[in-house]
């Protein structure tokens, strides 16, 4: 089962790479504003999680440069994650104090606060 999910999580990875949806466009001034807010902004993630490669397809759509940590492979985000979030499943979207879980949750909440 292990292996299994090993080869899936790096087939889907692959193919997200090879298929990257186009990156959204917002006039200059927008985009800087909307960088500015996700600076308050990180998505605990793993690099081969399918429902985090779909949060990062998402963000990318919106031109949504949002820090990325991988809870995986550093302990401090995996520790953090668990203590301060509650739970340590990803992805989950770190916005100041508040801890968002569920990939489609975190884009609906994207989509609405950030459209293009
Ligand atoms: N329904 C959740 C599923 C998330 C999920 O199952 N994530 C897995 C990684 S692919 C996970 O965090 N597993 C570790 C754990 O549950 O402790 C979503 O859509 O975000």
């Amino acid at each position: 089962m292990k292996v299994l999910r090993y080869i899936i999580g790096r087939f889907l990875h692959i193919l997200n790479l090879l298929t990257q949806p186009s990156i959204g466009q917002r006039s200059d001034e927008s985009q800087r504003a909307v960088e500015e807010e996700l600076k308050n902004y990180s998505l605990y993630q793993f690099n081969r999680c399918p429902f985090c490669i779909k949060v990062r397809r998402a963000m990318r759509k919106l031109n949504l440069p949002i820090e990325l940590r991988n809870a995986n492979t550093n302990e401090d985000f995996k520790s953090d994650l668990l203590a301060k979030g509650g739970s340590p499943k990803v992805p989950c979207l770190r916005i100041g104090d508040k801890w968002m879980y569920e990939s489609d949750e975190i884009i609906k909440y994207l989509e609405k606060s950030f459209p293009l």
